[in-house]
Formats: C-alpha cells, structure tokens, sequence
C-alpha cells in the first residue's frame, strides 16, 4: 500500500531514489496525484521547514531536500497537469534592483514551491517595473523581494508604491537579514517574514 508518510520522510532525509521510487508506486497504486503532493511532498518540506525555523536543520539541509521535492515532482507534475491540478497561487519572487545576493530568495523559493505555490523567480537586481510587469503577466497574487543591502531596502517602498500606483491588488511580502517588521509597516509592505520557512507561511496567510 502506497506509504506516504513513507514518502514524506524520505524529502526530509533528501533521499532522492526513494523519493523517486515511492511517488511512482503510489502513482502506479492509483493514489491521487494531489493527494500524493499534499500528504508527500508538501508534507516532507513542511517538515523541513518547521526544523530549519528551530535551527535543527540549516541550509545543506533544506538544500539536499529541496532537490529531492524536485525530483518527487518531475514524476508527478505530468500527473497533476492531466488532472488539472492548479497551484495554489502564483508568487514573483526577486532580490530588488540593486542587489545581487540570491540565496537566501533561493531557499524563500524553495519554501515556496514546497508549500505548494507557483513560484516565479525573476532573478536578482531587479526594478520595481520589472516586478509589476511580471505580476502582471503571470497573474501573481503576491510579490515576494528579498534585500541584503541596507541601501538596497529602499527599493522595496518602491515596488510597493509601483503596485498602488498601477492599482493593482498584488499582495506584497518582503524579507532579508536587515529587514524588519517595521520596516514592512513603513512602507507599506503586506507582510514580512525573519526566514524562508516562515515567508510561506506569511504567503499562504496572504493569500487565504
Ligand atoms: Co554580501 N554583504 N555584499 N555578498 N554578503 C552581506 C549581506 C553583508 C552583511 C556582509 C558584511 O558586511 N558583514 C554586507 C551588507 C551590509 C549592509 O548593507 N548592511 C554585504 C555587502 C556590503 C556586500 C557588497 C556591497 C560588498 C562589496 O562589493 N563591497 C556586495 C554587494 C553586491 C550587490 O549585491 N550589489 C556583496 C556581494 C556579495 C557576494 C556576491 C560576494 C555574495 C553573494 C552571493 C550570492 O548571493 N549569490 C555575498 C554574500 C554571500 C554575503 C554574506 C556573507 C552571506 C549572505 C547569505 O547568502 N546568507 C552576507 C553576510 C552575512 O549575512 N553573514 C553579506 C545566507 C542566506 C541563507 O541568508 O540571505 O539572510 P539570507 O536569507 C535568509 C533571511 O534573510 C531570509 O530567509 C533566509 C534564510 O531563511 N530572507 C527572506 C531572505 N530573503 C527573504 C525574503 C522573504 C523572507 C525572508 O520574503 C520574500
């Protein structure tokens, strides 16, 4: 019988062949591919993440996991498209203009994706036009920028004002080692969040 908590904890050892081996069989087994997603996959980087918040795990970890979920769902995307299984939402992600520091907005991707949302990520030095345009033509409900640069952080405010200004109703989220709670009431931002784990949980709390 297909054993997803089985599955789950295979992502979270980051043990790619087993990932591989039970998401197939539980496919072959007739298990709902939404179903294998959720109590699987989603599952497993749950867990992962909940384990990095704590500092249990650090970022080896959650890479080596974060390459096992993609393996798990190279095999099941093919199934979740003939079912017509939609994201949850569609998240830009991007490090602002300026910045070029992209691996902490990596692993925000990697929590992301892990918690079941579309995660397109527009790179690194990016402007507030490119984050509106992209928003726009992905049909993101939230915009997730990631700063490491005091003097980089001031970009944020203007992507934020580039939302309101195009009336749009983009959710916006921000994060970084010196950004703050304040900083996000400052400017306006919908949320923030201290680590990648919690940026998908502010995300998801956005998107409700
Ligand atoms: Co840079 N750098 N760097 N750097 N760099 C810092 C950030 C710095 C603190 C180092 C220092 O002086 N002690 C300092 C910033 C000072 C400041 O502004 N306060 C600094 C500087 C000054 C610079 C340059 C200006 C140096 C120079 O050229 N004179 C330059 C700027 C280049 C540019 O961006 N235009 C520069 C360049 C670089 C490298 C290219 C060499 C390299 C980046 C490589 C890369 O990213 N591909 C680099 C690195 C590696 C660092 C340090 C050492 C590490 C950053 C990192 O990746 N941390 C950093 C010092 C440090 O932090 N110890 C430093 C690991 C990562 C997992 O953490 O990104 O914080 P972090 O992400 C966390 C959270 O912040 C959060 O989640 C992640 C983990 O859970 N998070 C979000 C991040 N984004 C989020 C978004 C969210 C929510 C949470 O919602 C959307």
């Amino acid at each position: 019988m297909a054993d997803l908590q089985a599955l789950a904890d295979a992502l979270t050892k980051g043990d790619r062949d087993t990932v591989t081996k039970l998401t197939q069989a539980a496919l072959d087994e007739g298990v709902g591919p939404k179903e294998i997603l959720d109590n699987g996959l989603i599952a497993g980087m749950t867990v992962v993440g909940r384990r990095f918040k704590a500092n249990e795990v650090y970022v080896p970890e959650v890479l080596i996991a974060a390459r096992a979920m993609h393996v798990g769902m190279d095999v099941l995307q093919p199934k979740l498209v003939e079912a017509g299984v939609e994201p949850i939402a569609t998240v830009v992600l991007g490090t602002v203009k300026g910045d070029l520091h992209d691996i902490g907005k990596n692993l925000v991707g990697m929590m992301l994706t892990g918690a079941g949302l579309k995660v397109v990520d527009v790179g690194t030095d990016v402007s507030p036009e490119k984050f509106v345009e992209a928003c726009k033509d992905s049909g993101a409900s939230v915009c997730a920028m990631s700063a490491l640069l005091t003097t980089t952080m001031p970009q944020m405010g203007d992507v934020v004002k580039a939302f309101k200004d195009a009336g749009a109703s983009t959710k916006t989220i921000i994060g970084g080692a010196p950004v703050t709670q304040n900083y996000a009431d400052e400017i306006g931002a919908d949320g923030y969040a201290a680590d990648a784990a919690s940026a998908a949980d502010v995300t998801l709390e956005l998107i409700k």
